[in-house]
């Protein structure tokens, strides 16, 4: 197996952006459960995403969902992020709140929505030009609960016709992400419900158009890592939202319920050179964390993927190479194997501390007192954005 030493040039380079909505009270369509000490507003999801940030030096930027996250003054919000040490990330547009949304947004077969929601994205790029992102994240809810409801062909169209309106404005460091999700909140069928969708309306677009793999959004027993190929092979992986999920879209830790599929993902990631600071595939997290505390639910998720980015560097791919090569089925499974069950947590503890980290950075937090003072300061914090 390949040497811990040799790959930590690599494990510098990771970065994974932190949603600030995982920083907010959320929960089900059943219940949302407060939290004290939650975020009053951007500015203090901001301050605790730094924390993790401080912490475990793997979460440099934030996503911000508009508008969940709309504040008078963006540069104002951008220099209290840097002067914490991190920078404004992806902005989430939100076309699934609005009441006008009911029968969809950029596919709706009303102009004056679609209308509606195309201001939206403008908006968004307005603000991503103050905030300095370079991803506009598209996630539509779009589709019908019955079939017949509406016409699936035309729907895909006039999307199309959207999407091109919204990608026009654009600018030239700045990327369109469509992410698909095959359902929910629509039942029967969703407009966006798959990779290949995706794919087929951002090629449709241009080079500054890609998919985003949201982890949570596929049919159960899904090949996730052989679409993480395939949209590496075609040039076309933007982005991840990890997450992990047992039935459904529920958003729990990434690396949770499956740590064997996240490992997977990122062996196909790192073989098609989706890893590092130069791939163009942005790492996200898209969670909720509707029981646990926020911080250190954010702080384990971004340890999941490290944990495993290192697993997924380990494997030594010459070996791997000659077994695939020679057909042995075995011995190019042990190869992988090899890899996923070596225990990284160690090795990983000695160079955190080796580069001014806590070595154990749950621990960290746990014994920094940041969750009973926030606790005792914040009052009345802000809902992550369902149900407010
Ligand atoms: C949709 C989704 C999408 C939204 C986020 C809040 O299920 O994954 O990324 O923006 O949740
Ligand atoms: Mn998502
Ligand atoms: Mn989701």
């Amino acid at each position: 197996m390949t040497d811990f030493s040799s790959i930590t040039g690599l494990l510098a380079e990771q970065a994974i952006e932190l949603p600030s909505w995982a920083f907010g009270n959320s929960g089900t369509r059943f219940r949302v459960f407060p939290q004290a000490g939650v975020p009053r507003d951007p500015f203090e999801k901001i301050t605790d995403a730094a924390k993790v940030n401080e912490l475990t030096g793997l979460a440099p930027t934030v996503a911000l969902h508009i508008p969940w996250d709309k504040v008078d003054d963006y540069g104002k919000l951008r220099e209290h992020a840097e002067g914490l040490g991190v920078g404004l990330g992806t902005i989430n547009s939100n076309t699934f709140q609005d009441q006008a949304y009911k029968l969809g947004s950029l596919a709706s077969s009303d102009a004056a929505v679609r209308r509606q929601a195309i201001d939206h994205h403008f908006e968004c790029i307005d603000i991503m030009n103050r905030t300095g992102s370079s991803d506009l994240k598209i996630w539509l809810a779009d589709g019908t609960n019955y079939p017949g409801q509406d016409d699936m062909r035309a729907r895909q169209d006039r999307l199309a016709d959207s999407l091109g309106q919204i990608y026009a404005r654009i600018g030239d460091s700045q990327r369109l992400v469509l992410e698909y999700k095959f359902f929910e909140p629509a039942f029967y069928h969703t407009d966006v419900p798959d990779w290949g969708t995706s794919y087929a309306q951002v090629a449709a677009l241009g080079e500054k158009a890609f998919v985003c793999l949201d982890t949570g959004h596929h049919a159960p027993g899904t090949n996730i890592e052989f679409i993480v190929m395939q949209l590496l092979r075609l040039g076309k992986l933007g982005s991840f939202d990890f997450n992990s999920r047992f039935y459904a879209d529920d958003d729990l830790i990434v690396g949770a319920a499956d740590p064997f599929q996240l490992f997977r993902i990122l062996v196909e990631v790192v073989r098609g050179g989706g890893y590092g600071k130069d791939s163009g595939v942005a790492f996200m997290l898209d969670q909720c964390h509707n029981i646990e505390k926020k911080i250190p639910g954010q702080i384990r998720s971004v340890l999941n993927v490290q944990e495993m980015t290192a697993r997924a560097l380990l494997i030594d791919r010459d070996a791997l190479g000659a077994a695939q090569q020679a057909g042995d089925v075995l011995g190019a499974n042990d190869v992988l194997m090899d890899a996923f069950y070596t225990d990284v947590r160690p090795a990983l503890a000695e160079w955190r501390e080796s580069r001014g980290l806590p070595a154990n950075p749950m621990r960290a937090y746990a014994e920094s007192g940041y969750q009973a003072k926030i606790e005792a300061e914040r009052v009345g914090g802000d809902q992550a954005g369902w149900g407010a």
